[in-house]
């Protein structure tokens, strides 16, 4: 199967969790708006990496902007789950999966913040069944090759 030159990747999980400190990390200057830190449109950045070029769509985690999420989701390559280990798994992470898996939206976890702390994996693969389960912490930068290995070579 020939790798698309072009995909689509959304960042998606609750409030909070790290998902616009995650694109800037991986990206550098994103589009984005916020309000006291809080998203409240789609942050958008992309790479181009080995000659395929990854379009990010970073979602608001907050409740109300649901309906962001949800139109931001059409025709997407992957979602990227956003998890934040210092909270553990949230109902609300539950639903976001949940929702992910009833539409067959293929997905990959990236569980932020344990540079404060972990989550046991076991608990991931008990509740989801994703492509793939990264740790690591947006703010110092770790884990984000694997990200960006997964995205450039897995088969989604
Ligand atoms: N310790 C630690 N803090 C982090 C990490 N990643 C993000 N943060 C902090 O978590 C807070 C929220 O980060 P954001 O990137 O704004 O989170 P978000 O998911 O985009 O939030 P919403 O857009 O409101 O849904 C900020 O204070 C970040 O500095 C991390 O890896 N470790
Ligand atoms: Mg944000």
């Amino acid at each position: 199967m020939k790798k698309r030159d072009e995909i689509k990747v959304v960042v998606i999980g609750s409030s909070d969790v790290g998902k616009t400190t995650l694109m800037e990390s991986l990206i550098g200057n994103i589009g984005k708006v916020e309000h006291r830190g809080i998203t409240t449109a789609i942050d958008y950045g992309s790479l181009t990496v080995n000659g395929r070029k990854i379009h990010f769509f970073g979602t608001p985690g907050q409740k109300r902007f649901e309906f962001m999420r949800d139109l931001t989701l059409k025709g997407t390559t992957l979602a990227l789950v956003v998890l934040d280990a210092s909270k553990g798994i949230t109902e609300e992470d539950i639903e976001i999966i949940k929702s992910l898996e009833s539409k067959n939206i293929p997905y990959g976890i990236f569980i932020n913040k344990t540079d404060i702390k972990k989550i046991e994996l076991d608990e991931i693969s008990k509740y989801f069944s994703p492509k793939f389960v990264i740790e690591g912490s947006a703010l110092k930068k770790i884990g984000l090759n694997e990200i960006l290995n997964h995205l450039l070579n897995d088969h989604f």
